[in-house]
Order: structure tokens, then C-alpha cells, then sequence
């Protein structure tokens, strides 16, 4: 069996530093398969390479496996700041100044342009997808001496109940609990919806696969009687499948009376007060909304398949029920034009206290529908290279204008935030006073 040494190279703060969930469910899977692991995280272990070289020749690996989580932070605002690739490039370039070892590089960054990135980071091994039963496959045939292909394509999806569960490291929990006072858990993966613009079909398949409650309660309970954790986040990229699998959860985690709190994305769509009341009682403490687009014309511009007052029930389900909601907006998308630019700017005032994060100009991810209708639109060709960002931007709009009327319009308002880098000021200075987690929703007051 093999020894592989694990890292996960993202160390982004924004909007908050995120537990390497990745690298604990690929670890799990390996030590499931008999492998030894360990694990490095670049945010909580710090950037210096000569500890990170001590680490894994102590712990003499045959295998180094890198976790790519993030190319960019999909702020069109932002430059090379904003683009990480090229800190992990050099930091591969170091690692392999210093050591001999394959190395192997999987991840949802690394899952949206597999060929471009693996090649761009010169590494000897990518894997597409879901890495529970290609890594420790990998792991196995390179012990065996076979010859293995720099690119390793996708395994079946696996059921639910076959995820792995994530080997959380005490150290890791304890950094993340004090920096952002939680971690987190997925509860299932995939998204059948078709928004234009969305990687989340391309990285996790276009059917909900749920895991069973009862595992996912396992866990959480887990985390909380073994690392005292008392919050997390459901990464799911849409934790309200119309199936109601999330509302069995929230029954499993009142049964077991687990008390513990959590967050997670959700489509405004399809639930109301019932739904939020059972929701909150299960440890609900605020909505990350993906609301996408402000009027209906650019929902419809980006295929996002409701409108703007399926949003606003929701919305006011959230306010009635009192829990902190914040909607995620991007303006400038797909037909956007000053028609749909000033109704949606009218639209966002309807929302009351929750939180609106706007965003100006949509990131085109390749095999994403929108990429066919930035080349259609004379955005970018059939070959322009997208691992450096690139934003769609209607091109009825003026972009200047849109921006100026957005920021206008928020102007003096805590709950409505744009620019992007408008958010991190905030986060700041509650930071600063002592907060953490999500910290947007201490930004709401709710109506007497
Ligand atoms: C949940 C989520 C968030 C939440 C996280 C909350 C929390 N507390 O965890 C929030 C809202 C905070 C967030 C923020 C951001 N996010 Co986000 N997020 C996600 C989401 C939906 C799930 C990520 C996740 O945890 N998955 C669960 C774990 C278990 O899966 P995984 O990491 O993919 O690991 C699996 C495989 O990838 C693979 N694997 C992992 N590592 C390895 C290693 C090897 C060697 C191998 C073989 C395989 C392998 O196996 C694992 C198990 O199958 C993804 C989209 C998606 N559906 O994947 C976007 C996503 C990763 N986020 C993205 C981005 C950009 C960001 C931000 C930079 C945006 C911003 N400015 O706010 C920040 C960065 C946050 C940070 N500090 O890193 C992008 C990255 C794309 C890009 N262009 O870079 C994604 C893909 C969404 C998108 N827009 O397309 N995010």
C-alpha cells in the first residue's frame, strides 16, 4: 500500500478561509483503500516551503496529490490578484527543486479545464471528477509500476451513500473553527438545473445524488462530540432539491436532537414558511440565495428557469421566518440592456433587509452554455484560452454606466454591497471587532 501526502493549495481568504473539504474526502477514500495519508494545508500550515519539505520527508510519501479548489475569485473587478494560479504554479516548481516524487492533481478547478491547467502546472498526473476511486487507484497502479496517462478521465458517478467520509484533521478543525467559526459537509452532489453561465452540472453531474440522513447526521454529530464544532456549511451546490431530500435531513437532525447550526446554498424556488420553520428548527441560521440575475429578462438571459417573483415569495418567507438571507447577484449578464438594468435595480429594493451581493459581468467557464453565447456575441473565439479569467458582458449595456447606477442605488445601504472588494471591507471591520462565520448576516435588521 502507499503513502500519499496530501495538500491543498488554496489560500484564499475571501470571503472567509474555507475548510479543505476536498482534501478530507480524497484522504478518506485513501485510508478507506488501505493507503496512509497526510495531510497539509497550505492556509492553516503557512506558505513557507522548508517546514512543508520537512513534513513530507519525515513522512516519506510514494505520491504527492494537490487539491485545486479555485482558479479565480470570479470578480471581474479583480486582476491578477484575483487569479491563483500562478502562486501554485511556483509553488509546484519549488516542490519539485526539492523532491522526486509524482505528483497528482485533482479538484473542481482542476476539473473545469483539465488539459490547460494540468498542462499550465506541469504536473505528471490529473484527474477529472470525483477523486474517490481514481486516487486510490492511481496510488495502487503507480506502486505497481504500470503505466498510468497524465490525464485521468471521470469514474462513474458514484451513488450517494458511496461518497467518502471526509478524514478531518484535529489541527485543520481547530484553525478553521478559530478563523471562521465553522467547517463544513456536503450532503449531496449535483444540480439538474441548466443555468448558462454554471460549472456546477460540468463538476458534479446533472442528477441529486443524496447521501442517506442518517450518515450525514452521523458526521455531524461527529464533528461536534469528537472537535466541539458548532456551526457548518452545506456545500451543496443546491441544498433544496424539489425531491425534499434535505427536508428527510433536517427531520434526522431533529430526531437525533443534534443541535448544531448551519448554512447553505439554496434555489429560490419552491419553498415558503413551512419549509424555512422546520428548516430553522433544525439548526438553520441563514440562506445563501442564488437569486443570479435581477429582472426577469436576464434570469430568462441566463436560463435560469424562475422569476423574480418566485424570488421575492422566498424572500419574504425568509423575513417573516426571521432568518438572514443574502442573494447573490450578477448584473451585466445575457441580455441585460438599461430596461432590465433599472427594473432590476427596482427589484433589488424590494428585498427588504436581507443582503445583496452584486456582481458586474459573469466569468465564462468553458463547456458552460454561456461560453457558446460569448462567442456568438463576439466576446471571445472558439480558441481564446479561459484559464485567466474572462466576463461576459452584455453588450447592450454600457459597462461603465451599469456599474455607476448599481453603486448609486446601494449607495449608504449596509445590507446592499458592490463592488465586490465593498463586501471584504465590511467582513474587515467585523473581523476586527471580533466576528466571524459568514458575518453578512449581522448585517440584517429585521423589522419590529
Ligand atoms: C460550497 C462552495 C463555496 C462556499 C464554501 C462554504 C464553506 N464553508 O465550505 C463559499 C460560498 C464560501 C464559496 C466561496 C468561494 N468559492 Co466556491 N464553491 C463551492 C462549491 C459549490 C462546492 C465546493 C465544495 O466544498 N465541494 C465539496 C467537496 C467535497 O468537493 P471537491 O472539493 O470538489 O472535491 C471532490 C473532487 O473535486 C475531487 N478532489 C478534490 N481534491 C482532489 C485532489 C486530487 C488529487 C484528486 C484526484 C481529486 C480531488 O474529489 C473530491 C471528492 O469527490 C463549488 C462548486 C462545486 N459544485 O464544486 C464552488 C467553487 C469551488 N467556488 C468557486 C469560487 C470561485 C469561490 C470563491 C473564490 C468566490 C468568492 N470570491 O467568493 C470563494 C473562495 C472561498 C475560499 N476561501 O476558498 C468556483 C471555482 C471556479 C473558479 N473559477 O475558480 C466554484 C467551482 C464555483 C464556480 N463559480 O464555478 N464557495
Amino acid at each position: 500500500m502507499s503513502r500519499v501526502f496530501l495538500i491543498s493549495s488554496n489560500t484564499t481568504t475571501d470571503p472567509y478561509p474555507v475548510y479543505p473539504l476536498g482534501m478530507a474526502v480524497v484522504a478518506g477514500a485513501l485510508k478507506s483503500a488501505g493507503h496512509q495519508v497526510q495531510q497539509y494545508d497550505w492556509l492553516a500550515q503557512g506558505e513557507s516551503l522548508p517546514p512543508l519539505l520537512q513534513e513530507i520527508e519525515t513522512f516519506a510519501p510514494d505520491l504527492l496529490s494537490i487539491s485545486l479548489r479555485n482558479i479565480d475569485n470570479v470578480d471581474s473587478f479583480s486582476g491578477e490578484d484575483g487569479w491563483y494560479l500562478r502562486r501554485v504554479k511556483d509553488f509546484i516548481s519549488e516542490l519539485r527543486k526539492n523532491i522526486k516524487l509524482p505528483i497528482v492533481i485533482g479538484g473542481p478547478a482542476l476539473t473545469i479545464m483539465p488539459e490547460e491547467i494540468a498542462e499550465y502546472l506541469a504536473v505528471d498526473h490529473a484527474i477529472i471528477g470525483e477523486g474517490e476511486c481514481s486516487l486510490p487507484q492511481l496510488a495502487a497502479s503507480l506502486e505497481a509500476g504500470e503505466a498510468v496517462p497524465q490525464i485521468i478521465g471521470r469514474t462513474e458517478p458514484l451513488p450517494g451513500d458511496s461518497f467518502s467520509a471526509p478524514l478531518f484533521d484535529p489541527h485543520l478543525v481547530d484553525y478553521y473553527l478559530q478563523q471562521s467559526g465553522m467547517v463544513n459537509l456536503q450532503t449531496k452532489r449535483g444540480c439538474p438545473y441548466r443555468c448558462s453561465y454554471c460549472s456546477y452540472p460540468h463538476l458534479e453531474g446533472n442528477r441529486f445524488r443524496a447521501r442517506n440522513p442518517q450518515l450525514v447526521v452521523d458526521e455531524l454529530e461527529q464533528l461536534k462530540n469528537e472537535h466541539g464544532v458548532e456551526r457548518v456549511f452545506f456545500t451543496d451546490s443546491v441544498f433544496n432539491d424539489p425531491q425534499g431530500e434535505y427536508l428527510k435531513l433536517c427531520e434526522e437532525i431533529l430526531r437525533r436532537d443534534l443541535n448544531i447550526q448551519w448554512s447553505a446554498f439554496f434555489r429560490p424556488q419552491g419553498f415558503g414558511r413551512e419549509e424555512l420553520a422546520l428548516m430553522k428548527r433544525a439548526g438553520l441560521y441563514a440562506l445563501e440565495l442564488g437569486t443570479d440575475a435581477a429582472a426577469d429578462q436576464t434570469l430568462a438571459g441566463i436560463d435560469k428557469q424562475l422569476c423574480f417573483d418566485e424570488i421575492l415569495t422566498v424572500n419574504e418567507a425568509c423575513l417573516e421566518e426571521r432568518l438572514p438571507a443574502a442573494h447573490f447577484v450578477m448584473f451585466g449578464g445575457p441580455d441585460e440592456d438599461e430596461n432590465s438594468l433599472n427594473e432590476g435595480l427596482q427589484n433589488m429594493s424590494q428585498l427588504g433587509a436581507s443582503v445583496v451581493f452584486a456582481f458586474s459581468g459573469i466569468r465564462i467557464h468553458p463547456g458552460a452554455p454561456l461560453h457558446q453565447r460569448a462567442i456568438a456575441d463576439g466576446i471571445v473565439n472558439a480558441e481564446t484560452s479561459l484559464l485567466k479569467p474572462i466576463y461576459y458582458f452584455s453588450p447592450k449595456i454600457d459597462r461603465q454606466m451599469m456599474e455607476e447606477r448599481i453603486e448609486a442605488s446601494f449607495a449608504k445601504q449596509k445590507n446592499r454591497i458592490f463592488p465586490p472588494s465593498e463586501g471584504m471591507k465590511r467582513m474587515q471591520v467585523m473581523k476586527d471587532f471580533g466576528f466571524s462565520g459568514l458575518m453578512w448576516d449581522k448585517l440584517i435588521r429585521f423589522p419590529k
